[in-house]
């Protein structure tokens, strides 16, 4: 099989040489043939995932040519290796990775008629299990697609179930820590109810998804899009749409949402676009503006274009920036944001009461704001943010925006995690040849304490604490991987759960309270 995988790279090479506009019909042609049933004539999928670059090119694991070839195991995907040749299948993979010539739209009516109830969803009057509800954790398995439940106290799995294809970001709960929310990349919302351990339906939102945020009040569910280029906002309730706002500047110019956040004390949704040079906030309580402090003195030197009470409920605030940023941390009482320039070279504070930057961080190296988390170190509030292309994380003082210290680690990491109950805060290591490694390092002194290698040569990533931060439960990022829960203060392993290619896990009590050690 490798042969053939190895004459289908070859293939792809000569491909170079051919007609492109004629490979690419052909490609089309086996497309309809073999693919469109389950992926969608458009391609924008169906019974699979929908198939544009948009999305293949965000997965990590097997290329896509191996799939075609090999088909994806523990799901539908069949391999074509025997139907199609090394030359059809590196026209395939040509094809698939070429941006549709139209997206088309995606509609509020789009929308409703994707929605699926499950009929057999029965809302339990309590939860159906003896555990504490407020430490249940959630682990997203990528590896088939699945959550699993886990009762935070045992480390039992109270269910598994399975989500849309590529679930990506924070599932999102209900303020009351009963519902979830769950988003895939293809833009499928899927709301499960934790007390019955049942889904309750899904919709889908966006043909290409970034994010999900709640409203406070949990009556309202934003779904940030790149295509089509929108703001769906839905009723979390039923997963109806109320509102889909098309994205576009003041100027004109169309944006994609790179993310969308809850900002709690402004009762807002905070937008990040990733075309153009505005932050959006809507609001999310038809009397927010009340909470703007400065918002009627930055109104009238035109920073804003609307007041809130003047449109309610979802009245759309911009606020002009110097040049886009799409990736954010906020300070903890939501007054200030950090956001990353797209080349990643800097980044900027922005306070969102008056609407403007107010200081810019020496920040190279692609930091990934997202990941950010803060806490107190002595008398000062500090944040520490990993860097997607260095070694290292930066950790600034909140109230002077200086960099406090940069911390040497063994490779580029993706995400950071901590908790109010322990002193460390814990650091991957994401790419390299480290990968296999784990920082825990002294929220104080920004010293690493331990380096942590469970399964030498295995991806250990993200991390998330039960709700008391007594255990820290990590990643073994492989399909045939775990989360190792360690004891928090000994930093020793105390039990391995098996589990397929664990990403993102997210404790009820921790999320709903914005817990300092969280990103949010
Ligand atoms: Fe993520 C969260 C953006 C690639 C796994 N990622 C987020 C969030 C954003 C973001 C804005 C916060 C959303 C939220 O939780 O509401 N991610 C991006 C990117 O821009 C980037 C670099 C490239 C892309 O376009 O997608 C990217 N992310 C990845 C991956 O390759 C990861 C490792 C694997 C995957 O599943 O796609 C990945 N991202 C995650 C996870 C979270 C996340 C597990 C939630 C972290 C948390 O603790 O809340």
């Amino acid at each position: 099989m490798t042969r053939f995988i190895i004459s289908i790279r070859a293939a792809a090479a000569a491909l170079l040489l051919c007609p492109p506009t004629q490979a690419l019909a052909e490609a089309d042609e086996d497309f309809r043939t073999h693919c469109a049933e389950c992926h969608g004539e458009n391609r924008l999928g169906g019974l699979g995932p929908a198939l544009i670059p948009e999305t293949l090119g965000r997965m990590r694991g097997p290329v896509l040519d191996e799939v075609i070839a090999l088909g994806r195991p523990a799901t539908q995907m069949p391999g074509f290796a025997e139907a199609l040749t090394a030359d059809q299948i590196a026209a395939l993979t040509e094809y698939l990775t070429t941006p549709l010539d139209v997206v088309p739209d995606w509609t509020d009516i789009d929308i409703t008629a994707s929605r699926e109830m499950s009929t057999g969803y029965e809302a339990a009057d309590a939860p159906i299990w003896s555990a504490d509800p407020m430490n249940i954790t959630l682990v997203v398995e990528t590896g088939d697609h699945h959550v699993s439940v886990l009762d935070g106290d045992s480390f039992e799995v109270l269910d598994r179930f399975p989500t849309p294809f590529a679930v990506h970001g924070g599932p999102k709960f209900s303020p009351d820590g009963r519902f979830v929310f769950i988003m895939s990349r293809d833009g499928w919302v899927q709301k499960y109810d934790l007390w019955s351990l049942q889904e309750v339906g899904r919709v889908r939102a966006g043909l290409n998804s970034r994010n999900i945020a709640i409203s406070r009040d949990g009556k309202w569910l934003a779904v940030a899009n790149y295509l089509p280029m929108t703001l769906a906002i839905l009723s979390t309730d039923d997963l109806t749409p109320v509102k889909v706002m098309p994205i576009i500047a003041r100027d004109g110019t169309q944006s994609r949402v790179s993310a969308v956040y809850q900002a709690p004390q402004r009762d807002s949704f905070i937008l990040a676009l990733k075309d153009a040079a505005e932050i959006w906030e809507v609001a999310t309580d038809p009397d927010a503006a009340a909470v703007y402090e400065g918002f009627v003195h930055s109104y009238e030197k035109d920073m804003v274009e609307a007041i809130p009470s003047s449109e309610g409920l979802f009245a759309r605030r911009r606020i002009e920036i110097a040049e886009p940023l799409d990736d954010f941390f906020f300070s903890d009482d939501y007054r200030n944001l950090i956001g990353a320039a797209r080349d990643g070279s800097r980044a900027v504070v922005v306070n969102l009461t008056v609407g403007q930057e107010i200081a810019e961080l020496p920040l190279n190296g692609m930091p990934h704001l997202g990941s950010g988390i803060s806490w107190d170190r002595g008398d000062r509030r500090v944040m520490a943010t990993p860097h997607l292309k260095e070694g290292k994380i930066s950790v600034i003082d909140t109230e002077s925006w200086e960099l406090v210290s940069t911390i040497e680690t063994e490779g580029p990491g993706f995400f950071l995690r901590s908790h109010e109950n322990t002193p460390y805060f814990w650091a991957d290591v994401f790419f390299g040849p480290n990968r296999d490694v784990m920082h825990v390092i002294d929220k104080q002194s920004l010293e690493i304490v331990k380096t942590l290698r469970p399964e030498p040569g295995a991806t250990v990533a993200h991390v998330e604490f039960t709700r008391d931060g007594r255990y820290a439960l990590v990643s073994v990022w492989e399909e045939d991987g775990a989360v190792i829960v360690y004891d928090a203060a000994t930093l020793e392993e105390v039990m391995r759960l098996p589990m397929n290619k664990p990403s993102g896990k997210y404790n009820v009590w921790n999320k709903i309270t914005f817990s300092e050690g969280t990103s949010h």
